[in-house]
């Protein structure tokens, strides 16, 4: 039988993340007590399933999802989205696991969907918003990737690829309806782009973003051409 609570999930996509894992989920729950995490992880080589299968042992509020191979980003949310709605979650939060996303701001995020936002997003690129430790090839590349895509599609929200976001329920439940069409990092450009058209009400919070500190990235070059490709399908499409 599945169980059913009333307090928000927040989502962790891993892959090869085990030098982080424990040590950010440690983070989340003393700035968040009342949440659960599902580390949603695809099969690290590494053992990032294992640590957290035997750390689940002590911890209640920790959940895992493993799957079977390294089947990216977009699904992973999708598979979270479902998880969080299936067992009667409050909202769903997704985080990267790299601390690159400041797991203190946790609560204001979750408190402004609890508030009547339909997406609340953390975000760089509003005032308030920074980015730390990255070089000016990282920061130009990425602040050139979200003013074409916020161009391309129109968008309003000014951090369109960041995936610190928190999804109400009525977000996740407009969201389950149609799969992705993108599966890695476009996914979380799609993902807003339908929370527009869709006319969800989103907010943006400032947040400090860090670069990765231990682990390795996994975003690639063909990563970044096809969330190019994914910025201009969607231009194409009206929903
Ligand atoms: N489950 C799952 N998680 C993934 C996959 N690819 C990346 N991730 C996770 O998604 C999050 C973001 O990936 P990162 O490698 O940090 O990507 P990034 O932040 O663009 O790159 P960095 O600057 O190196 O941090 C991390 O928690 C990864 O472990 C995947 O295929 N499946
Ligand atoms: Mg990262």
């Amino acid at each position: 039988m599945v169980r059913r609570v009333a307090r928000p999930l927040v989502c962790i996509p891993t892959y090869n993340e085990a030098s982080n894992i424990l040590a950010l989920v440690e983070q989340i729950h003393e700035a968040a007590p009342a949440v659960d995490v599902l580390v949603i992880d695809d099969a690290s080589p590494d053992g990032t399933g294992d640590l957290v299968r035997t750390q689940i042992l002590k911890d209640a509020r920790l959940e895992i999802m493993a799957r079977p191979a390294k089947l990216g980003l977009g699904t992973a949310y999708m598979a979270g989205f479902a998880y969080g709605l299936q067992h009667g979650y409050t909202s769903v939060l997704t985080m990267d696991s790299d601390f690159s996303h400041p797991p203190e701001r946790i609560p204001e995020l979750i408190q402004a969907v609890d508030n009547g936002a339909h997406l609340s997003v953390g975000s760089r690129y509003v005032p308030g918003g920074a980015i730390e430790g990255w070089g000016t090839d990282r920061r130009v590349l990425s602040a050139t990737a979200n003013f074409v895509a916020r161009q391309i599609l129109r968008l309003r929200t000014h951090d369109c690829t960041g995936g610190f976001r928190c999804y109400s329920i009525r977000a996740l439940q407009f969201l389950v309806t149609r799969p992705l069409r993108s599966s890695g990092y476009s996914a979380l450009v799609e993902l807003l782009t339908r929370c527009e058209r869709g006319g969800l009400t989103i907010v943006e919070l400032p947040i400090t973003f860090t670069d990765r500190a231990r682990g390795q990235s996994k975003i690639s070059r063909q990563e970044i051409f096809r969330a190019m490709v994914t910025v201009l399908r969607l231009a194409g499409r009206r929903s």
